[in-house]
């Protein structure tokens, strides 16, 4: 037998087997005999929100190769570097092996009396919402069903919530009250289809790559790109507008003027499908052309330009993701796109939708079955009707489910600080590199009486304070699903064993419920991730996120299902909203408007420079898992300021220099210059991956009072010349 035959022989199934006669991969080149896989698996990226399919080879019990699914609907076979590399740091040296109580290796039995022992002496001496949750948007969503029980049911307390907070929350407000529910009406095929596509501080480049796959395919199309600074993403634009920072309120109130004044307007399906129509038009008359020029700092004719393109174009995508979400005005601000895509009639159609585009791989499922900011299956805590249903489902007495959500992560934070909260589980998030004014998280993480800290890798400088560690899996080493920013529900498949004692986080929720002797109860029968989703299936048949058609099978067979997936759509549905019926009480949708207001901290003499902070494409927030994959982190070895060059002669900063920037709040040394013309002189943006030099040391805890997530993207800095590293 040649080795192309031994090899096709031991594929599961049939990827242009012929190919990897000898070694020669289809998309990467020649394979080491070592890197030959035994057997392959197909899984979903876990990394951002775009979801890609994969198929990962196994050799030795050993992930030696990644490849991109190409049978997979969202990437056709490509994947971005993260995605492809995303095998290295499960064999790496910082993954978490064992429970740790303080600092010691223990017995998973221990872990949990220590757990479970102390949260209950807490909840006796300080009521049970004394004990709060953090958790995000990375685990599988049959995890966070689980978790969902587990918190609010088994121990009792509703304050819990997750890093979607610090992420996404905006859109979530937003979409609630534009249309009644959460849930992004738009997909990935609209960016083929559309005619103009409209990112709103969204860098796609380089933090969703992958959908530029879609829009490649896209013939004819105005792309426009707005964001402050010119991101590679606003290098491809057709139009970029360079707003002013938080500009974008008079931008879009101005648009929307410019839309009705012009009559642009979809008066069959405004008056059909939305409500609010009259003040709008009173309030968006407030909004010429000529004060927007001067708010956002963006000349008339490229206003106008963008109102064209908007106005004639039979699709409009509109797409956003940070710029819009991490502001104090967020909620508003999403709404307010909202609207702009409401009254122009781009709803409900491939192509035509108002899409947020979402962070983390799984941030949409804590939206749909998390127990979080809302009931499993989208019902809200405020329905009786609701709530009833749902312990119905559950045989258990509706007095049983709370009446309302718990704090908001930063509301948990300042409960901690006033002493209300005095024990707290983080799950898979890092907060003291990625939540504001760390000095201050510090302050209040020192004054719990308990912190237990569930992550795959340790040392993290959350997992570094913690009392407990917990190490869980990661991504390849479980199983369940991830729904990506187009609601896509797609296969998450273990394909090898986590390493030491390291256990699924759907494992030690369950563990957990048994010591709790809440097992019977909540989790009755269930054995592993799919019997979570057998119930998430029932409970939420008939909702909008209806996963009552799916299975395992199913979403094997088609790389995923884009929910509603039921009766009426056994194959899932591209678009929400296609009849213009809006889940509110009147079945409209709500045409929301609002004014402008000041940044939380603009720029004075003191701090004269107004900071502003994201991603790269090489790393993933944090860094515990893309510090340890060599190709990322020596492309990316640390973090920068990049820097108008009038600026830089201002403050006589030559190439290579290293400065300090410091805020109202604490102070980072020794960043490395990037002079460059991307981005406006009274602005520096400096990317928040790297915990050793944070740049939410400087950040402020100013809040959006809707949706209660961070204004990121804004603070007031001074630039220092530094002497050291
Ligand atoms: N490589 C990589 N990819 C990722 C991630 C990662 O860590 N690394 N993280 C994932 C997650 S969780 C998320 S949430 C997404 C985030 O994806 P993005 O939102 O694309 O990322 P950011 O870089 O945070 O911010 C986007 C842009 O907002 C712009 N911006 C700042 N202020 C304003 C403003 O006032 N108005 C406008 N219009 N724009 C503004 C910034 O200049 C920046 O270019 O990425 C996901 N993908
Ligand atoms: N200045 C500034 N700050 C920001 C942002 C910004 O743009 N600017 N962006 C914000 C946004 S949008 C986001 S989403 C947050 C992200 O902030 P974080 O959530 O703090 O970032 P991650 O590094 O993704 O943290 C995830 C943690 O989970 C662990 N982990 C990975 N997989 C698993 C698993 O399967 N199980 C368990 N138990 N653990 C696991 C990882 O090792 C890591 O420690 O940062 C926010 N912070
Ligand atoms: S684009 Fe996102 S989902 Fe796709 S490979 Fe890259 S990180 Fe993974
Ligand atoms: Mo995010």
């Amino acid at each position: 037998m040649t080795l192309g035959q031994k090899i096709k022989e031991s594929l599961g199934f049939d990827i242009k087997a012929d190919e990897y006669a000898f070694g020669r991969d289809p998309q990467y080149g020649y394979l080491s005999q070592k890197k030959i896989p035994e057997r392959w698996v197909k899984t979903t990226c876990g990394y951002c929100s775009v979801g890609c399919g994969m198929v990962v080879g196994v050799k030795g019990g050993e992930i030696v190769s990644v490849r991109g699914d190409e049978e997979h609907p969202v990437n056709e076979g490509s994947l971005c570097p993260k995605g492809l590399s995303e095998h290295l740091p499960l064999k790496s040296p910082n993954r978490a092996h064992a429970p740790l109580w303080r600092g010691e290796p223990i017995s998973w039995g221990r872990a949990y009396e220590e757990m479970v022992g102390r949260v209950r002496q807490v909840q006796e001496q300080y009521g049970k919402e004394s004990f709060a949750v953090l958790s995000t948007g990375q685990l599988v969503t049959e995890e966070f069903y689980a978790l969902g029980k587990l918190v609010q049911l088994g121990f009792g307390t509703s304050n819990y919530d997750g890093n979607t907070t610090l992420c996404m929350s905006s859109a979530v407000a937003g979409y609630k009250q534009s249309f009644g529910s959460d849930g992004p009406p738009g997909s990935y095929r609209g960016l083929r289809e559309a005619d103009t596509v409209f990112l709103i501080g969204a860098n796609i480049a380089d933090n969703h790559p992958i959908l530029w796959h879609h829009l490649n395919q896209n013939e004819e199309y105005t792309l426009i790109v707005c964001d402050p600074r010119k991101t590679k993403t606003a290098m491809f634009a057709d139009l970029y507008l360079p707003i002013r920072p938080r500009g974008d309120v008079y931008l879009l109130n101005g648009l929307i003027n410019l839309v009705i004044e012009h009559g642009y307007v979809d008066r069959d399906f405004v008056e059909a499908h939305t409500t609010g129509f009259e003040a709008l038009a009173e309030h968006a008359s407030h909004y010429p052309i000529e004060l927007v020029s001067e708010h956002t700092g963006l000349s008339p004719e490229a206003i106008w330009a963008a109102f064209e393109a908007i106005a004639k174009a039979e699709n409009v995508l509109f797409a956003w993701t940070m710029g819009v979400n991490h502001s104090t005005q967020g909620t508003d601000t999403v709404s307010l796109i909202n609207t702009l895509a409401l009254i122009t009639g781009n709803i409900g159609r491939t192509g035509a939708a108002p899409l947020s585009i979402t962070g983390q791989c799984n941030a949409m499922g804590t939206r749909e079955f998390g127990f979080a900011s809302s009931l499993p299956g989208y019902r809200k805590f405020a329905s009786q009707a609701d709530r009833e249903e749902l312990a119905a489902l559950w045989e258990l007495d509706a007095e049983r489910l709370p009446k309302k959500r718990g704090l908001a992560y930063p509301d948990i934070i300042d409960a901690i600080i006033a002493g209300r909260i005095k024990a707290l589980w983080v799950i898979a998030t890092n907060p003291l590199a990625s939540f504001p004014d760390q000095e201050r998280l510090r302050q209040a993480l020192a004054g719990l009486d308990l912190l237990v800290v569930q992550d795959g890798f340790h040392p993290t400088p959350t997992t570094e304070l913690a009392d407990l560690v917990l190490p869980t899996a990661v991504w390849g080493e479980k199983s369940g699903s991830y729904t990506n920013s187009e609601r896509r529900a797609s296969r998450v498949q273990q394909a090898v064993s986590p390493p030491g004692e390291a256990k699924a986080d759907f494992d030690i929720f369950m563990d957990l419920a048994r010591v709790l002797g809440v097992s019977d109860e909540l989790f009755p029968a269930w054995r592993s991730p799919a019997d979570a989703f057998a119930e998430m299936r029932r409970i939420s048949k008939g909702q909008l996120c209806d996963y009552s058609g799916m299975s395992y099978e199913k979403m094997d067979a088609l790389g995923g299902i884009q929910w509603p997936c039921n009766d009426a759509h056994p194959e899932g549905a591209d678009s929400l909203y296609t009849d213009g019926r809006f889940p509110t009480e009147d079945g409209r949708a709500r045409l929301l408007y609002t004014a402008p207001r000041p940044l939380p901290e603009p720029p004075d003499d003191e701090y004269p420079i107004l900071l502003n902070t994201g991603r790269t494409v090489e790393h993933w927030h944090t860094r515990t898992k893309t510090r340890d994959v060599p190709m990322l982190e020596k492309l990316s070895p640390e973090p920068w300021v990049e820097i108008h060059p009038q600026t830089a002669r201002r403050f006589r900063l030559g190439p290579r220099t290293r400065v300090s920037l410091v805020s109202r709040r604490g102070r980072v040394e020794g960043l490395l210059l990037r002079i460059t013309e991307t981005i406006h002189p009274d602005q520096v943006f400096v990317p928040f991956h790297f915990a050793e030099q944070c740049v939410n040391q400087l950040t402020l805890p100013a809040f959006c009072p809707k949706s209660r997530e961070p204004n990121y993207k804004q603070c007031a800095v001074r630039i220092e010349k530094t002497t050291t590293k």
